[in-house]
């Protein structure tokens, strides 16, 4: 489809026509950096490496991706302090652990199979301690789906197990202070009785720093670290209780601590605690970041990224024969900076739907209606494909549910799981039309048109069989050695894993893993501010909305809410069933989400939940995470005033 400058409508238009378009306006560009390419994380392995491999011979590293808004974080802090950047569990741990520690996840809705092995877990007396600002009904109680009919259940129902042995109603990023607690409260039972807490010879042999943070954790307050967490000290002591003597332990978190001003040290806290529990590189024990969309892993191992490393470009310089750009290139918010700052003239999409999905959605707009062109490549329509540069294009694609016959050949693709294993994908599903194109083919299609015969690739042959390219992945990427054999096999492949096998290795350190000493975030609230965290709801995945239900929250028929505690409600002068709109002025901006209704919500004071992507408007575009430069999402600071009615004044 494309939409002609000054057009009002959508036109169909034939697939060579559009590639012909998108080629002539990458070609008249000054430089290829005027471009950026996003990637939403459902991308295939196979879709993946060509996009990239398209992208840099075109000359950019330009590739900001759902990741920089997601678990960013995760991957920074991970690289810096076990020098790896993906979690070290896999499935069979959850059978071994002696402790898991869930943070700032909802299952339930967002990771129901997890719920399987955590009920494996607790079958086998594992502890399960939950932390969480929200009493989210998978972690109090739930049913298991493979056991029970239906699905999780409410936490009225009787038949439900209790989940949580432990349940930390943190405040809205109070998960630092509440971590450094526990260390602090495990380090006073260590030096009590030497060696029965921490697994020195571990943090012996394995780390370095350990001193430094013993001095670091002395010098805070229990009492202090229990305020700025939300929490009592018993309920610390508790948790630390639970720990004590245990040397198996898992955590797990996503976006309640990735989309923090602090994330990535809240992240390395993290990492403290297991290290020194010595819980890492064993069984039943380790880190893991819980991923979001079905690829987002494999994206980046098949390097969708901004900063891609230099062996990377030195290899596919070497076996293309091609100059991979150098320069680091645009993260998400950084594109949209650099687009708001005409700086980027094209966005080019494989999927998602960024203008919803990023932050401060009326400086994202501006950002992209200054555009000359914006190309979608999607399976379904979106908001995205509304707000667009003078020209715009959609490639409708097949999503990975439908059947892919390429010259009659049904072909199959491959993703890598948020535990390292990569297997095959094959969709079942009539498409929709028969005028849809898979990726690889579109991507391989624009790039022939763009590079002509200035390329050094034989597009054709990778566009036609994804067994070429994944020949090429396994040239490219370790770990993939003979992945045409492997992926078909039904239960597929784990790539290697460092940290998982006891082999550690760090830029700084060498076979050393670094312990961080981390300051808590200094948050200055006004009297009349609260911390706001966006969620999802039961009835979405991000910006689809398919329903207006929150099930297990006991929302119905209704996305404009706010949750706030009872006290709070009572305080600022309000009304459960209130109509009010949600504001802030950052850097001197005043930011507005109109029309929201108070919920009352068993939620630590001064804290309040909304849904995504209703309140993106109110996340301001400079409000990012330290170091991984991943939007606030679970923390701004917003103020709350009745509802005043907006009268537009339509004119001609
Ligand atoms: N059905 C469904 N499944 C999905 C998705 C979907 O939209 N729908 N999205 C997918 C994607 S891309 C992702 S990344 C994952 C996201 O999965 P989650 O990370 O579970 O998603 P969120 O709804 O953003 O909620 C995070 C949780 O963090 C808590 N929280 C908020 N602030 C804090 C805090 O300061 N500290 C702590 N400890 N907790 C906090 C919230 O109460 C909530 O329970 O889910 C994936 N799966
Ligand atoms: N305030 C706030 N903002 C957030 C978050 C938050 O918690 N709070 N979470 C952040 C997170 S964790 C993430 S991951 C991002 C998500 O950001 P995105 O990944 O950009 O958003 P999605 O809603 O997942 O994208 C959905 C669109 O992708 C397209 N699509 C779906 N499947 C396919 C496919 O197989 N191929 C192609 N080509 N297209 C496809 C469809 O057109 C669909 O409309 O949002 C982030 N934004
Ligand atoms: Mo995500």
């Amino acid at each position: 489809m494309y939409l002609s400058k000054g057009g009002t409508h959508f036109q169909p238009i034939s697939w060579e026509e559009a590639f012909r378009k998108v080629a002539e306006t990458l070609n008249d560009l000054d430089s290829p950096d005027e471009v950026a390419f996003y990637t939403s994380g459902r991308l295939s392995n196979e879709a993946s490496f060509m996009y990239q491999l398209f992208v840099r011979e075109y000359g950019t590293n330009n590739m900001p991706d759902c990741s920089n808004m997601c678990h960013e974080s995760s991957g920074v802090a991970l690289l810096e302090t076990i020098g790896f950047g993906k979690g070290s569990v896999v499935l069979d741990d959850f059978g071994k652990a002696d402790v898991i520690v869930m943070m700032g996840i909802n299952p339930a809705t967002n990771m129901p199979r997890m719920l399987d092995s955590l009920q494996k877990a607790k079958d086998n007396g594992a502890k399960i301690i939950a932390i969480n600002p929200l009493q989210e009904a998978g972690l109090i109680a739930f049913n298991n789906p493979q056991q029970v009919k239906g699905m999780v259940d409410s936490v009225f129902n009787v038949s439900t197990t209790k989940m949580a042995d432990l349940f930390l109603q943190v405040r809205i990023n109070g998960d630092m202070a509440a971590l450094q607690a526990i260390e602090k409260l495990l380090y006073q039972a260590e030096r009590e009785n030497p060696g029965t807490v921490f697994d020195q010879e571990f943090v012996g042999k394995n780390t370095v720093g350990y001193e430094g943070l013993m001095a670091h954790l002395e010098e805070q307050s229990l009492e202090d670290l229990a305020g700025a967490a939300g929490l009592s000290v018993e309920q610390l002591v508790e948790a630390a209780g639970i720990m004590q003597d245990k040397k198996k332990i898992i955590i797990c978190w996503a976006m309640g601590i990735t989309q923090h001003k602090n994330g990535v040290d809240t992240i390395k806290e993290i990492v403290n605690l297991v290290l020194l529990k010595g819980s890492l590189g064993k069984p039943g024990a380790g880190l893991w970041p819980v991923r979001g969309h079905s690829n987002v892993q494999g994206n980046r191992t098949m390097m969708i990224w901004e900063k891609p490393p230099a062996w990377f470009l030195d290899k596919l310089k070497e076996v293309f024969g091609f100059e991979p750009p150098r320069e680091h290139g645009v993260d998400v918010v950084d594109c949209i900076k650099a687009m708001h700052a005409g700086k980027i003239k094209v966005f080019f999409a494989m999927g998602g739907n960024f203008l919803s999905a990023t932050p401060d959605t009326a400086y994202t707009a501006e950002a992209m209606r200054k555009l000359k062109l914006t190309v979608s490549v999607s399976t379904k329509l979106n908001r995205t494909h509304l707000v667009h540069g003078e020209e715009a294009i959609i490639f409708p694609t097949l999503a990975r549910s439908d059947k892919d016959v390429v010259d009659g050949v049904e072909q199959f693709v491959s993703c890598e799981n948020s535990m390292g294993v990569v297997q095959m994908s094959k969709g079942i599903l009539k498409p929709v039309s028969k005028d849809l194109r898979n990726e690889t083919q579109i991507i391989c299609e624009v790039a022939k048109a763009t590079l002509g015969d200035r390329t050094k690739v034989d597009w054709d042959r990778y566009g036609k069989s994804y067994d070429a390219v994944r020949g090429l992945i396994e040239w490219f990427i370790p770990g993939f050695e003979n992945y045409n054999q492997r992926v078909r096999e039904p239960a597929g492949f784990y790539l290697p894993n460092g940290p998982r096998a006891g082999k550690f290795s760090t830029e700084l350190y060498g076979n050393k893993m670094p312990f961080s000493i981390c300051r808590l975030p200094k948050i200055t609230m006004e009297t009349d501010d609260y911390r706001m965290a966006s969620v999802r709801s039961h009835d979405q995945f991000n910006t689809t909305i398919y329903g207006m239900n929150d099930r297990y929250r006991g929302i119905h028929g209704e996305r404009r809410v706010i949750f706030m505690n009872e006290k709070d409600i009572l305080d600022g002068g309000f009304q459960a069933g209130e109509k009010v709109d949600l504001f802030n002025y950052y850097e001197g901006v005043e930011r507005i989400a109109r029309l929201f209704i108070i919920v009352p919500y068993n939620i630590p004071r001064r804290c309040t939940v909304t849904y995504y992507p209703e309140t993106n408007v109110l996340v301001p575009i400079n409000s990012v995470a330290e170091k991984s430069n991943t939007p606030t999402s679970k923390l701004v600071l917003i103020k709350i005033r009745k509802h005043v009615p907006v009268i537009l004044v339509l004119r001609d």
